[in-house]
Formats: structure tokens, sequence, C-alpha cells
């Protein structure tokens, strides 16, 4: 799939906002678009599409929470929803549950994409506990529209995004957590615009979070310096989606995504897949993609969409979906994802079993009967 084939809309002020920090991320032309009822959100959004609709009901002001509004503001313009959807082959939306036109409109541009037979992936972030109870129903009301309308949600709850953030002012926590959530879309992005890699087409992403496999979650962990990782592993356990790896042993499927430099390791890799590999159950469909950029030396960025059958703490498969307190700590910072604004170009890891290499003419380690000169990817069957 081309970069072009694809679409990233931002729904609403917040999905507006996370898709304008993917601008200029990548070297590839990004094509981007905003939706909104608000048409200052939208003149200050950088995305090179911007749609303001229900002019006539909205007056350009927001919704103001008012869901039913942002349906019949959709409504007045969706021939313009749809033409913006011309000559595309994937759309990814991204919206803030809890607000008026995110929670409405979502749905409804996932509905033009499915009536024109294009797949569609959807990342929603739900409420934060102290909003409010007006904004959590809402949420809570349009996911199950969205599961119907999408191929794939992922659903991540704005106290566990900002809690991954490791920053306690809002005016830090906000980048951090927009940037956070962007880089995640932009590593969907990659595995679907590099052609046979690891085979991740767009239906394959949407068979990771497809409704059947329960609600597909997100988590991430990002690191530098040496033995990049174990440390990425260690951090991306102790994310607050993922309750230190336990929520990993139900999950249906995993896709584990890594971009990291030309100095990305087979050790590296085994030393992420080998943790997460034993926190999955052993029916757990496990999927990875990696992606190499130069500029990335020394740095690695480890992304893991996860679908769990019963849900994740505060995002249940049923009722409620609004997070519930909870005793995570947070993981170590995550800093800017992509400080050089460039990106790299995804590889094929032709990793099947290749001997004993340079032990070959020795005696094999052996312990518990596994001999450990073969590499711990090969010998546990971790498919890379
Ligand atoms: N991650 C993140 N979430 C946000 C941000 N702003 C708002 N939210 C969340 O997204 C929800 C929806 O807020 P908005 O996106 O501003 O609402 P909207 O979709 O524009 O809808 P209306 O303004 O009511 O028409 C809020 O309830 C918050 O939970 C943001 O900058 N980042
Ligand atoms: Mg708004």
């Amino acid at each position: 799939m081309e970069s072009n084939d694809i679409l990233i809309v931002g729904v609403g002020g917040a999905g507006g906002r996370i898709v304008q920090g993917l601008v200029g991320l990548v070297p590839e032309p990004l094509r981007t678009a905003m939706i909104d009822t608000d048409a200052d959100a939208l003149a200050a959004s950088g995305c090179v599409s911007k749609l303001q609709i229900g002019s006539h009901l909205a007056h350009g002001k927001g919704t103001g929470g008012d869901a039913g509004l942002g349906r019949r503001a959709a409504g007045e313009d969706s021939e313009m929803i749809r033409g913006l959807l011309t000559d595309t082959r994937m759309v990814l939306v991204v919206a803030g549950l809890g607000g008026g036109t995110g929670s409405s409109v979502a749905v409804e541009v996932l509905k033009a994409a499915g009536l024109a037979d294009i797949p569609t992936l959807c990342f929603a972030t739900l409420p934060f506990q102290f909003e409010s109870k007006g904004r959590a129903e809402l949420a809570r009301g349009a996911v199950p529209e969205i599961r119907e309308a999408t191929d794939g949600l992922i659903l991540v709850p704005n106290d566990k995004l900002f809690k991954s953030t490791g920053k306690e002012a809002v005016s830090e926590a906000f980048p951090k957590a927009e940037a956070s959530l962007g880089m995640c879309v932009l590593a969907v992005w990659k595995l679907l615009t590099k052609p046979g890699y690891l085979n991740a087409t767009a239906s394959d992403l949407a068979q990771v979070a497809k409704p059947e496999r329960g609600i597909a979650g997100l988590a991430w962990a990002e690191v530098r310096g040496r033995r990049r990782g174990q440390s990425a592993a260690k951090q991306l356990l102790a994310h607050p989606m993922l309750e230190g790896g336990a929520a990993l042993a139900d999950c249906k499927s995993v896709l584990v995504s890594v971009v990291a430099g030309e100095d990305l390791t087979l050790k590296d890799l085994g030393d992420i897949m080998t943790p997460i590999k034993a926190a999955c159950g052993e029916d757990t469909d496990v999927t990875i993609g990696t992606s190499i950029d130069p500029e990335w030396k020394s740095h690695l960025l480890l992304t893991v969409i996860a679908a769990r059958p019963g849900g994740w703490s505060g995002v249940a498969a049923s009722r409620p979906v609004v997070e519930q307190p909870t005793s995570d700590e947070p993981p170590p910072l995550v800093e800017n994802p992509n400080p050089t604004g460039r990106t790299g170009v995804q590889t094929i890891m032709q990793l099947e079993p290749a001997g004993r290499g340079r032990f070959e003419d020795t005696d094999p380690t052996l312990q518990n009967g596994e001999d450990l000169d073969i590499p711990t990817y090969q010998r546990r069957g971790i498919k890379l």
C-alpha cells in the first residue's frame, strides 16, 4: 500500500490534535485530515485536509458535548465526508470519546468508509475518571457503535495514556500523551505502507483488532542506550495498560512493532519477544514487525496492539467502559518519539533457524535439554 492510499483522520478536537502531531514526522507525504464542528480548532490544525461540518447547525463553535448535534452536522455534510474518502484504500480514524463531535462523527466517518468498502481502524481515547458523568456516558454509548462500524477499534483510556507519560504538569503531559498515541498510529501506518513486511496487510492488522477477539488496547515503551531490548520489554510490561504483563495472558492476538536503528540486534529482538511471549497465553497469536531507521541509533520504540476478550481494566468488554482507579505505577518516561522528524525503512527480518552458527563444531551447552548456543528466539519458536 502506498502512503497516499492511507487516510489518517482526526475527528473532533482531541482526534485532530493527535493527528496534527503526525504532520512532518515522516519524509513521505502523510495524508492527514481533520473533521470538526469547531472552526477555531480547524484553523489551528496543520492537517493536509480540513473539513468543517455542520456550519449551519454548530456555527463553527463545536457541539459543546452534544452528540446529537454532531450526528446532524455529519448528516448535513455527508457528501463532503464521502468526498474526503475518494481514492483511499484504508482509513485510520482517531478520536477522543466523550466530546459531542468525536463520539458521534467518528462513527459516521467509519460508516461512510464501510459503505465505500474501505477497511478502517479506529484509535479512540476514553475520558478521564475526573471528567463529567455525561462525557463518560457519551463515550460508553459510542464504543459499541464504533465497534459495529469499524474493522478494528483500539481503545486507550486517557487515565492510562497520561499515566504512561510519567509527567504531572498538564502542560507537559498533554503533548507527551498525544505524541505517544500518535507514534502508535504511525507504527500502524508504517506496517501498512511497506508491502510484504511480515504480511502485515490491512486485513492482517484488522484481524488483530477484530471484534471477535475482544477489545483491542495499546501499550508502548521507548528506550535509548544500551540493553534496549531488555529495557523496552520491561518498560512495556510495566505500561499501565498491561498490568505488569498479566493482561497479556488472556489476549487472543498481539501485534508487536519495533522501530529502531540499524544497530538493532537479534539479541534485542529475543530480549523483547521472550518476556512478551512468556506473558502471553499458549493460544495467543503473536506477530512482530520491525522498522529500521538509521537516525534511530541507540533508540527503540516498542508498540503492542493486543485484543482481549474480557476487556481491559478500565475498558470492560461490555459495560462499563469507564476507567476504574488502579494502583498501577507509571512506566519510565516516554521521550519525544521522533526528535529527528525522520523515519526509517522497514525491513523483513529473515530469522529462520540457521543452525548452530559459529557453535556448529563445538559441543552443545545443554541446560534442561535445551542447547543454549541456539538463540533464544529460535529455541522458543518465536516468529519474527
Ligand atoms: N488525549 C487527549 N484527550 C483529549 C484532549 N482534549 C480532550 N480530550 C479527551 O477527548 C474527549 C473529547 O474532547 P474533544 O475532542 O475536545 O471534544 P470534541 O470531539 O471536539 O467534541 P465537542 O467539542 O464537544 O464538539 C474529552 O472528554 C477528553 O477525554 C487532548 O488534547 N488529548
Ligand atoms: Mg471540540
